[in-house]
């Protein structure tokens, strides 16, 4: 036994009993135990060295070319009652579930090392921060979660003090698609994952713990889990303002979170306290602090270049793991629009042939620790976390939504996240570009009825005296030839200044039913040249657009029946009743 706590020594024995390894390692977390993991997969095949002179300590992992991106269709979440889980989960009940799983684990580490990974998502001394074992026998889970969690023995320690934990058990089976489950018991603070080694199936303390598990575990405690990432935005004066921001996958949550003020606004500074998940706590003082849970990223590589984000760019030159990317000739890590160099090897290590599609895959990534982000910051370590200013709500939406708009109040700010809706993109397997509901960017990480969920973040209401703003962005409006017509990335922070400005009383809005809209010249605009034309369709409402939206985010509503908050439709029906007035005015 290499624990005190009982119930973790006996869950491990079973564990062992179920799936048969050869060995058994209790990962410390340690440096060493790093290198030599690494060490190890680069003897099997499963590492790869990069150029060591121009990436030191980098690696490269390629995976199945089955197994590249989360499975919606293959996650489950198990509750007692399926209503429980909701109309937004696929649900199996938790018996059949185990006994489905249990059975594909059957022996499943033969051959293999079992680890037990013992980890903290969450600063290790902070109260809001909660803890997990996982038992894998990828040692690829293991050098990830060694640069995404705080894991090993500072992470026992805690844990053996609590005396409980969330379980989470993985194994990548034989990978194949047909056995390959995702499952989830809240009820349980449990996960079983099989037949993937893709990051968000894989490493369980993410999508699976940190979202779906604490969503029900915040919702049973009085706090939020979100898929958000957290930013300071730093003033010339030396006002920080730290922002919860809520984008689905592959949307720029990372960017936006390291984003790099622009030469024409000096002064500014960003500080990254997490880019994808982000744990929020009414405090004492009456706001809402987030911490962030994770301690590294693991983001989307295609796209990263010196202009779109030299923080990124820079930070995984060194000890990083890269997945799914090309190399050239040169053994560099290669990807689209990396406007350097050339691929010669695709990410399934074939010569490249631009016949065979992107050199990269478009869902490849990298994993660092935030200690390599230029703009990390220490405050990362905060037990108590950072106060927010701000909770933007946003998508991808070629049309409709405006560049930004600010929520009435709180409750109208959860008909806002409630109505997301994005188009969809390489992050899953499955159709890109379609445009689906995706409330608060959750729709694949709200581990119960996204109904009970709404209603869960409209009593937060009556829990802070002073709640921060709710907005909603959009970055990704198109012309009529498909072109952006914001420019994004460093030039957001004009409409993230805007958002504080809003926060703090300075400046005034235009009230529309849907929320307030900048009044174009509150947007500093110096030094960006940007068509009146275009800035206007950025700042303005079509109203029949918008009624056919906000039909449409009824109609979704109405999917989950009477279980949707009243107040929810109250706010709902409220801003409809704005839009036919304004019509009815018009015509
Ligand atoms: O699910 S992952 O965490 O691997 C990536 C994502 O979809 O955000
Ligand atoms: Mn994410």
């Amino acid at each position: 036994m290499t624990t005190s706590l009982e119930a973790l020594a006996a869950w491990v024995d079973d564990v062992a009993a179920l799936t048969r390894p050869d060995r058994i390692h209790w990962c410390t977390g340690s440096d060493a135990e790093y290198a030599e993991m690494v060490r190890r997969m680069e003897a099997e095949g499963t590492l790869t060295a990069l150029n060591q002179d121009t990436y030191p300590n980098c690696y490269l992992h390629l995976s199945d070319p089955s197994d590249v991106a989360r499975v919606e269709h293959l996650t489950y979440v198990c509750t007692r009652t399926e209503a429980d889980a909701g109309p937004n989960n696929h649900w199996m009940a938790p018996d059949e579930a185990h006994a489905k799983i249990d059975a594909l684990f059957e022996g499943a580490m033969r051959g293999r090392t079992l680890y037990v990974i013992p980890y903290c998502m969450g600063p290790l001394d902070s109260p809001l921060a909660r803890c997990g074992v996982e038992i894998t026998d990828s040692p690829y889970v293991v050098v990830n979660m060694k640069l995404m969690t705080r894991m090993g023995d500072a992470a026992l320690e805690r844990i053996e003090r609590e005396g409980h934990f969330v379980k989470g058990l993985h194994s990548t089976g034989d990978l194949d698609p047909n056995r390959r489950f995702i499952m989830h018991f809240p009820e349980e603070l449990s996960i079983k994952s099989i037949g993937s080694g893709y990051g968000g199936n894989a490493l369980l303390g993410k999508k699976c713990h940190a979202l779906r598990i604490a969503s029900y575990q915040a919702r049973e405690e009085g706090w939020l889990a979100e898929h958000m990432l957290i930013v300071g935005i730093e003033s010339p004066a030396g006002e920080t303002h730290y922002i919860a921001c809520a984008l689905p996958s592959a949307c720029g949550k990372t960017n936006l979170a390291m984003l790099i003020p622009p030469e024409s606004l000096p002064g500014w500074k960003i500080w990254t306290l997490g880019d994808d998940i982000a744990w929020l706590h009414p405090r004492d003082d009456g706001r809402l602090h987030a911490i962030n849970p994770e301690s590294g990223y693991f983001g989307v590589v295609p796209g990263t270049n010196a202009r779109t984000n030299r923080n990124a760019f820079d930070m995984i030159t060194h000890d990083a793991i890269f997945t799914n990317v090309a190399r050239t000739a040169t053994n560099e890590p290669w990807w689209e629009d990396k406007k350097e160099g050339e691929p010669a090897i695709d990410w399934q290590g074939r010569p490249y042939d631009p016949a065979s599609g992107p050199a990269a895959h478009p869902n490849s990534r990298f994993t660092v620790g935030a200690k390599n982000n230029p703009v990390y910051t220490s405050l990362s370590e905060a037990p108590e976390g950072v106060p927010l200013s701000a909770i933007v709500f946003g998508g991808r939406r070629k049309e409709l939504a405006p560049l930004v708009y600010q929520a009435r109040d709180w409750r109208h700010g959860v008909l806002v996240g409630a109505g997301v809706g994005s188009e969809t993109t390489a992050a899953n397997i499955g159709e890109v570009g379609i445009v689906r509901r995706d409330p608060m960017a959750m729709k694949p990480f709200c581990g119960y009825n996204f109904a009970d969920y709404w209603a869960h973040w409209l009593s937060f209401e009556s829990r802070l005296s002073n709640p921060p703003g709710i907005f909603h962005i959009n970055w990704f409006r198109q012309d009529k030839d498909g072109r952006f017509i914001w420019p994004g990335f460093g030039e957001n922070l004009r409409v993230l200044r805007w958002i504080i400005d809003r926060t703090e009383d300075r400046i005034g809005a235009h009230e529309t039913p849907i929320g307030y809209l900048p009044h174009a010249e509150d947007i500093d605009m110096q030094g960006l040249d940007i068509d009146s034309d275009v800035m206007r369709a950025l700042t303005s409402i079509d109203e029949s657009q918008w009624q056919a939206e906000m039909d449409a985010i009824e109609a979704y509503f109405d999917t989950f029946g009477d279980r949707v908050p009243a107040a929810l439709r109250d706010e709902l029906a409220a801003v409809k009743n704005g839009l036919s007035n304004v019509a009815a005015k018009a015509s």
